[in-house]
Parts: structure tokens; C-alpha cells; sequence
């Protein structure tokens, strides 16, 4: 049985929905901690009016019982508040016509998935049957999913940080972070930056930005810690952790570059510079340095894995780019509805949760377990077999 996840839901629909199946039976989850992700994923100076109507909680529809998981799948749902402005436009049976025209689309935005959705599905009518699903909204379900994952890592000795190290061309921090440096991070600072005492500026370029009808990118760093080596294989193509991680990392709305430890600086470094120095350490085996980023051959490698993710602004400006108008095949600027300025903080709490979830399925894949006291189990055995000449951290207790 793989890890598995699907998600589901409209942006203004009636809620955003995730299935996460073979999640190990007998791990107690803890609901608050799902909700304080959630929170995190909508905390962040620059975010638009949408966060004000909206305040995350997760409802969990199946495979628990009096909060323990079951073994089968996992039915986890989170509300819209917002739904209650948009039935009538988005009701899945009966859409009101008058309402619906009111809302109708029809010059998609450079950047988002209006013109290619028109495309693909024949949206072409309204293209708000495209981009409410590829709204960033969804990442709401998938931060729902990750709470879950984090909670089965974190009994497996892992954990994972995320912060900001760019954010509107204003770079915090050269290069891939380290878990350390992840540790400076504020969640309750308004930006969740690597370097706390320059957000006030970053916040007066925001102010600047939203202003001027722009809209903000940036670089997040996501850090794990703790994880076992052997995850992922070299041995077939489509199990290299470093490729699934990348998969997951990518396919976060707005993230268009993605790179693993220092994969962006090693291409310009001599190959006697570039790798990681395998050293008898205290009771196992250390490294002079992670620029691997915890992977080497597409397997885990007992470092930390680094993981930075490359966020161009949000597409929905409000000085909106040239477009067509579809229903009329004449130029016209692109399509308004209110946005948010910058997610950059948003979008490191997301990479989170793909990391989760893309190191517990690999995790889950490696040692098994149909419950959780047998997938423990299986991880101390291996933490035995490799003794001292494991990573150092993870030998024999
Ligand atoms: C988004 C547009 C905005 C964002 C939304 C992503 O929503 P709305 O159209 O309702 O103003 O706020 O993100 C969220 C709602 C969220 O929870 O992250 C888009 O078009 O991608």
C-alpha cells in the first residue's frame, strides 16, 4: 500500500477536500496541530482580502476514530467561508444565471491557468470553470494532508522548518539553508524571513508593490531533519527521492524553479569543491559539508534534506497585462478580481507539506506497516543494522 494523496474543491466552493490513503492504522493525531498549520498557510503580511474572510479548520470525515487513524482512508475537509457569497454562482446543481454572468470571465491572465484551461477543458465561455480549481486556494488541502504526514514523521524523528530567504529581488540568505538557520524564523513575525530584523523594510516594499497594482515573488528554503537514510532508490528512475521531491515542490502553484542543497551553486564549483566529505565522526559516520542536500543517487543520505523552491509574483494584477477577450477576439486587459500582493510566506508552510508528504510515502515504502508500532519497529531494526557505520545521529541508541 503507497501513501497516496488526492485533493478536491473549488476555490469559492462549498470546501477544499483531501484523501490521504495508507496512512499506517494506530497513529493519534493531534486535530490542533492540523489547524495550526493551516493558520501558518494563511499568515502573512501581504495577503488579500480573501484571508480576512476565511480562518482554516480542518474536519476529519473518515478513517478516525476517537482521533485515531484506522488504516483506511483518510477524508479531510476544510470549509470555505467564503462559499456563502458564492452559492449561487458556484452551486454544483443550480448556478443562478444572473449571478453567474455577474462573475463570468473572459480575458485570462497572463500567468495563471485561464488561457490554458480555456484551452484544455473547453472553459472558453467562463474561464472561472478553469481557474477556480487552480486557484492557490487548494494548497489548503494539501497543508491539511501535510499536518497528517508531519505528525507520522515527527514519531519517526523528523522534522522540517521553512522560511523566506528572498522575497520582491531582496535576497536574506546566499545560498541553501540549513536547518539551523531556519531555526531564526518568527512564525509570528509578518514575513517568516531567515533574518527577522529586516522584515520592516520588506514590509514597506510590499506596502510599495500594492500600491503600484504589483505583485511579489521570492525563494523559501524547507529544511528536514533526522531523516533515515535509504529513502528513495537509484535503482529505478521514478523512485529517486530527489525527483520526487522536486515533483512535489514544482507542482505548488507559482513555483517555477526548484533546487536540492546547493544543485544551483555546485554547477559552477570544481568537482574536488562540489561534494560532501565522508569523515569517521562520534559512534557513525559524518560529512564535511551538505551541499548534496541530504541526497545522493536520488537516496537519502542521513544529512539534512534542503530544499529551496522559486516563487514568481502572483498573476492577478491589479494593473492587469494585455490579453483578448475571448468572447469578443479583441484586445483587452486581463481579468481583475481582488489578489493577494505576495505569498511568499504562505508558500514555504506549503512546501512543508509536500516535503511531508513526499518523505512519509518514501518513508512509509521503505519500512511498511500496516500500523504504526510495526513501522517503528522496522525503522529500529535498520537503525541497528547500520550501527556505527551509519550516519552519525543515527546509530544504534
Ligand atoms: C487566488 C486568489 C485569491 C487568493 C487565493 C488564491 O483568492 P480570491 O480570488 O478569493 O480573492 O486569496 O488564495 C486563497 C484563497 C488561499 O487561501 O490561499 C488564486 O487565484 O490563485
Amino acid at each position: 500500500m503507497t501513501l497516496d494523496l488526492v485533493t478536491a474543491g473549488e476555490s469559492h466552493g462549498r470546501e477544499l477536500v483531501a484523501v490521504l490513503s495508507g496512512v499506517p492504522a494506530g497513529l493519534r493525531l493531534d486535530r490542533a496541530a492540523i489547524d495550526a498549520e493551516l493558520a501558518r498557510r494563511q499568515h502573512g503580511y501581504g495577503r488579500g482580502g480573501r484571508q480576512k474572510i476565511e480562518k482554516d479548520r480542518v474536519d476529519v470525515r473518515a478513517g478516525l476514530r476517537g482521533g485515531v487513524t484506522l488504516g483506511s482512508p483518510l477524508l479531510l475537509a476544510i470549509p470555505n467561508r467564503d462559499w456563502e457569497n458564492w452559492s449561487r454562482v458556484m452551486d454544483p446543481w443550480e448556478v443562478d444565471p444572473e449571478a453567474a454572468e455577474r462573475r463570468r470571465l473572459t480575458a485570462p491572465r497572463p500567468g495563471h491557468a485561464d488561457l490554458v484551461g480555456a484551452w484544455k477543458y473547453g472553459h472558453t465561455e467562463d474561464l472561472r470553470n478553469a481557474f477556480e480549481r487552480a486557484s492557490a486556494r487548494e494548497t489548503a488541502a494539501r497543508v491539511a494532508a501535510g499536518a497528517v504526514c508531519k505528525q507520522l514523521l515527527t514519531l519517526c524523528g523528523v522534522s522540517i522548518r521553512s522560511g523566506v530567504l528572498a522575497l520582491g529581488g531582496t535576497a536574506l540568505l546566499d545560498g541553501p539553508p540549513s536547518f539551523a538557520d531556519l531555526e531564526k524564523v518568527d512564525d509570528a513575525s509578518p514575513l517568516r524571513t531567515v533574518a527577522p530584523d529586516r522584515e520592516s523594510d520588506l514590509v514597506t516594499r510590499i506596502d510599495e508593490a500594492k500600491h503600484a497594482g504589483e505583485t511579489l515573488g521570492g525563494v523559501v528554503g524547507v529544511v528536514a531533519r533526522g531523516v533515515p537514510p535509504g529513502l528513495g532508490s537509484y535503482a529505478r528512475w521514478e523512485e529517486r527521492l530527489d525527483g520526487q521531491l522536486a515533483q512535489a515542490v514544482m507542482a505548488v502553484q507559482a513555483v517555477k524553479a526548484v533546487a536540492i542543497g546547493a544543485g544551483i551553486e555546485t554547477a559552477s564549483l570544481p568537482g574536488s569543491r562540489a561534494h560532501d566529505p565522508i569523515l569517521p565522526g562520534r559512534g557513525g559516520l559524518r560529512r564535511g559539508s551538505n551541499h548534496t542536500g541530504g541526497n545522493e543517487a536520488g537516496v537519502s543520505n542521513g544529512e539534512e534534506v534542503v530544499v529551496r523552491a522559486f516563487m514568481k509574483p502572483i498573476s492577478t494584477l491589479r494593473e492587469p497585462l494585455p490579453s483578448v477577450d475571448l468572447a469578443t477576439g479583441k484586445a483587452a486587459k486581463a481579468a481583475y478580481e481582488r489578489s493577494d500582493v505576495t505569498a511568499v510566506p504562505a508558500c514555504g508552510v506549503i512546501v512543508e507539506a509536500a516535503l511531508a508528504f513526499v518523505l512519509a510515502r518514501a518513508l512509509l515504502a521503505k519500512f511498511g506497516g500496516d500500523n504504526i508500532s510495526d513501522t517503528l519497529e522496522a525503522l529500529a531494526a535498520y537503525r541497528r543494522r547500520l550501527g556505527k557505520l551509519g550516519p552519525e545521529g543515527f546509530v544504534a541508541p
